[in-house]
């Protein structure tokens, strides 16, 4: 079965950076996800902007940044200009005015646009931002922190946005406490990539190409 993967960078052990860059690329996994966080939008401060830049400098293969700020609009061009072609930006609408807006800014950047959705937004909330972007990244947990419970009242939502992707045209993204059962039930379904944290990639004591063979026999 064909889903991504994508390494939870804020997971991963800051003392070696490149170390980790590197061994997760030569693994196989298939991009970088990036946690930036203000401390304002989200109770916590993972990375910034130079944590980027230093990750960007480390691969060629996609990032794509989740942005847990607040009013993107007013700084999104720091991340735009630090970025290649092709890598994914998500924002969160209830973290903008007008997020339709900025969402047109990551696409006339050459970008991939997308919105993260908290576990307490509802699709009607965002339905009309469904049609502006391609990616769909369904929090499964409150955004701030990696380690945390999965949100069983979530399940319905990723099974609502599935049924509205093709129409749409959007693809749905997991992220939050993936675990191996949700790969197994969730990757047949349609959910297209999984951001992996500290459940399933992180702190295991075993080589990241191991690991990742085994989550990508599991659907
Ligand atoms: C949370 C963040 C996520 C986590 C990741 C952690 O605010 O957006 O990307 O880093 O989900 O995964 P895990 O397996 O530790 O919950
Ligand atoms: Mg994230």
């Amino acid at each position: 079965m064909n889903f991504e993967l994508n390494a939870s960078i804020m997971c991963a052990d800051f003392r070696n950076l490149e170390r980790e860059v590197t061994e997760l690329d030569e693994a196989g996994i298939d991009s970088f996800h990036i946690d930036i966080m203000d401390g304002r939008y989200v109770p916590n401060f993972a990375m910034s902007l130079n944590d980027l830049k230093a990750v960007r400098s480390l691969t060629d293969k996609p990032l794509d940044v989740h942005l847990m700020i607040e009013h993107p609009n007013n700084n999104i061009h720091l991340f735009l200009n630090a970025l290649h072609e092709g890598d994914t930006v998500y924002i969160h609408p209830e973290a903008e005015y007008n997020p339709s807006t900025t969402l047109q800014k990551v696409i006339d950047h050459g970008m991939i646009p997308g919105i993260a959705i908290n576990p307490g937004t509802s699709v009607e909330t965002v339905y009309e931002m469904l049609r502006i972007v391609d990616k769909v990244l369904v929090m499964s947990v409150n955004p701030g922190n990696a380690g945390q419970m999965f949100l069983p009242y979530v399940g319905e939502k990723y099974e609502r946005l599935l049924s509205l992707k093709d129409d749409m045209k959007f693809e749905v993204y997991w992220d939050g406490s993936c675990t191996a059962d949700k790969v197994k039930k969730y990757a047949p379904m349609g959910v297209k990539g999984f951001v992996l944290g500290t459940n399933l990639l992180f702190g295991k004591n075993r080589s990241y190409a191991e690991l990742i063979k085994e989550i990508r026999a599991l659907a």
